[in-house]
Parts: C-alpha cells; sequence; structure tokens
C-alpha cells in the first residue's frame, strides 16, 4: 500500500519540511537550501514517503534492470585519486591490461547471454595514446554491432583531449564513429573544488566533467551522472552537485539517470569510514526528491549491498543497473557485494520489494516485462 502522503505531510510539526512536503504535492521544485535541510532535519520515513510518491508518478510500479557487462580493460592509472583502490601503477604486481582478444571473449560471452550493453571504463595509462579509446570501441562494434557499447568517462573523454590536442566535440564524434552510443557517469566524484582537491586532485574538475557532459548531450549521446559520497564531502557540497547537474539536465535533457555511489574506503590512500544504510536511503530519496527533472534514479547494488539496493527501491529509486558480471572497481575498495548477479535474483530482489521487474536497454526502452 502507498502512504497517504498529504496525511503525512499534515503531521509534521518542522514548519521547513512541512512546506517541502506541500511542494512535493504541488509538483514544485525544492531549492538548495531546503535539500540542506532534508538532509539535517529529516527522518528516513518522511523522506521515504515524499521520494516514493515522486518515483511512483514518474515510473509507476515499475523496477528497472539490464542484462549488461562491465569491461575495466586496465587498472594503470596515471591519476592515482585517493579514494581509489583500483587504479595502480605499471610496476604494481597487480597491474594489468586485457588483450583484444580477451575483450571479445568476454563480450562474446555476455551476448550469448542475451547482453544487451558493454559498460567500458577503466585506468588511464600513461602509454596508451588517443588511437587506443577509439580503436578499443570500434573492436567491440565491428564484432558485435548489436551490442550497446556504453564507454568512457568524461575523465577520460577529457584525458584525451589532452594528451590529443582535439576538443571535446571532435573526440565525440571519433568515438560516435567507432560505435560509441552512451557514456555512463563516472569520475564526477563530488564536483565542489574544496573536497575535490582532497581526493582527486590531479583529474578533469568539475567545469570540464560538465562540458564534456554537455557536449555529449548536444551531439545527441544520452549520459548518466554519478556523486561519490561519504568520504570528506559536506551535506551541503552533495546538494551543490545536485544543483550543478540539475541545471545542466534543464539545458540539455541528456542525462538518463542519477547514481548515488557511497564509498568504501578500504584499500584506498584517502581511509575513512563506510557510510551507514539509512546515510545511503536518505541521499537515494533525496536526490529523488531534488532532482525532479531526472527520470530514473539507480540503486547501484555494487556499492548499496544489495539489500540496501532493494530497499533503496521504496525509497525513489526505480533502477538496480544490471548483471555485471564482474565489478572490479569497487571490489577493490572492498564491497562485499557480489561480483555479477543473475536475471534471476535481479527479478527476485525487485519483485520481493513490491515492484515489477522490468529489464530495459542502456536507454530505458522496455526489453522484457517479468508480470
Ligand atoms: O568513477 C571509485 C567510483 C565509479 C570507489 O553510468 C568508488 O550507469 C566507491 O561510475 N568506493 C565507477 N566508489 C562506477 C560508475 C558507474 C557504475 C555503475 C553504473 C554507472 C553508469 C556508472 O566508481 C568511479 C568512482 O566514482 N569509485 N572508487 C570507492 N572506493
Amino acid at each position: 500500500m502507498i502512504a497517504d502522503v498529504e496525511a503525512v505531510i499534515s503531521t509534521v510539526k518542522n514548519k521547513t519540511l512541512r512546506r517541502i512536503g506541500e511542494k512535493v504535492l504541488e509538483e514544485k521544485r525544492i531549492d538548495e537550501e531546503e535539500a540542506v535541510a532534508l538532509f539535517k532535519e529529516a527522518d528516513l520515513t518522511f523522506l521515504g514517503v515524499l521520494a516514493e510518491h515522486i518515483n511512483r508518478k514518474k515510473n509507476g510500479n515499475r523496477a528497472y534492470f539490464i542484462v549488461n557487462r562491465q569491461i575495466n580493460p586496465t587498472n594503470i592509472c596515471v591519476y592515482q585519486c585517493d579514494f581509489c583502490a583500483f587504479g595502480v601503477r605499471k610496476s604494481d604486481p597487480q597491474s594489468y591490461e586485457m588483450s583484444d582478444e580477451e575483450i571479445l571473449r568476454k563480450v562474446e560471452e555476455t551476448y550469448r547471454m542475451g547482453g544487451r550493453e558493454i559498460h567500458m571504463v577503466g585506468g588511464i595509462p600513461h602509454h596508451w595514446g588517443y588511437d587506443k579509446y577509439i580503436h578499443l570501441v570500434r573492436l567491440i562494434k565491428e564484432n558485435f554491432p548489436q551490442m550497446v557499447v556504453k564507454a568512457w568517462t568524461a575523465i577520460e573523454i577529457h584525458h584525451m583531449a589532452k594528451i590529443s590536442g582535439r576538443t571535446y566535440e571532435e573526440i565525440l564524434k571519433d568515438l560516435i564513429d567507432a560505435g560509441l552510443d552512451a557514456i555512463p557517469g563516472g569520475g564526477a566524484e563530488i564536483f565542489s573544488e574544496r573536497a575535490r582537491m582532497i581526493i582527486s586532485p590531479n583529474k578533469a574538475n568539475a567545469e570540464e566533467y560538465l562540458e564534456v557532459h554537455r557536449t555529449a548531450h548536444r551531439l545527441g549521446i544520452p549520459t548518466n551522472a554519478t556523486m561519490l559520497y561519504g568520504h570528506v564531502e559536506t551535506v551541503e557540497e552533495r546538494v551543490e552537485h545536485m544543483a550543478k547537474l540539475r541545471e545542466i539536465q534543464d539545458e540539455t535533457g541528456g542525462f538518463q539517470v542519477f547514481i548515488p555511489l557511497a564509498y568504501w574506503p578500504e584499500g584506498t590512500r584517502l581511509g575513512g569510514n563506510r557510510t551507514s544504510s539509512v546515510d545511503d536511503l536518505k541521499t537515494i530519496a533525496i536526490s529523488r526528491i531534488f532532482l525532479d527533472n531526472f527520470d530514473h534514479i539507480k540503486a547501484y547494488w555494487v556499492t548499496l549491498g544489495e539489500k540496501v539496493a532493494q530497499i533503496a527501491l521504496n525509497f525513489g529509486a526505480d533502477d538496480l543497473d544490471g548483471t555485471i558480471e564482474e565489478e572490479r572497481i569497487v571490489h577493490s575498495a572492498g564491497t562485499n557485494s557480489a561480483y555479477g548477479h543473475s536475471v534471476e535474483r535481479l527479478v527476485s530482489l525487485i519483485r520481493k520489494a513490491g515492484k515489477v521487474p522490468i529489464e530495459r536497454d542502456t536507454f530505458y526502452n522496455t526489453v522484457k516485462i517479468y508480470d
């Protein structure tokens, strides 16, 4: 049963929260100050009621997943961000680089299982030239034309601009020509300059990340957006991050989904603690309430864990990402979720959350309804 939202709001004594509740009912946008108040003053159940009210309006009782695979062609990375336990130097005994044959074997495996999407991102090695990034997209698309290639974060694309002297537009056109279909949301981390200087001072900054996405949208390439939270950022900085995304979405409409990524500290130079489940659910819910121009909020089971991701489907999220098969980035930092999941497991997680599982493609078109 869906809560009687009006009744819940009418019982709220805190005036700011009650006003926010009324805005949600009237389908009015909340401002940054109000979003901060939600983080600081609202309890979890209130946030869940508001967020799920919005989610049901946008997505009904549907919750999405995709049959996909993540491929990280290398973990060698020049940037060495302090929050990341995945990227290593070339001299590190753990470093690896996949051959073309290895990549194609993985794509073929996924294709045989009915996979729809290859999500390819990785480290950024010093010795890779511009052509390598174009080649890997073309390699997959030429051999598996039906596969959607969602590849290279804005960080990789900015790096390609640095090493080639090309503009974002020229690079994206080359990638589209090679077969690129979409851009994942990774690399956003947190836009606040203060926090970014602590956790990843060397790579593309917020403006550069956002400009890559804006350019992709202009060229008709849909993109996703993430936010890494739970490290050194304040709740004000989380809201500032989401506000920047909301502004671009107003301009372009090119973001498909927002994905809050809970920080995992193990093996990182930054250290720190894991997020709490309450913080995870609050962040999902507030993002659903604040990002009124985003259709989808992803509960990424890799960072949330399967159980919290399942509950998040009742706190404003409508998507679990996918089967993934071999997640490496967050596993390097200690997540205790699985490396991948079967379709049956994702369908069961969604059903037990009280939602109808929908297998989707990268662009949120329905592939199959599991009624
Ligand atoms: O950019 C790195 C994050 C991201 C850690 O677009 C960490 O559909 C937690 O962006 N703890 C890569 N997170 C993953 C990503 C993603 C995943 C699923 C779907 C999509 C999409 C995008 O992982 C990185 C970084 O923000 N990450 N280290 C860590 N210690």
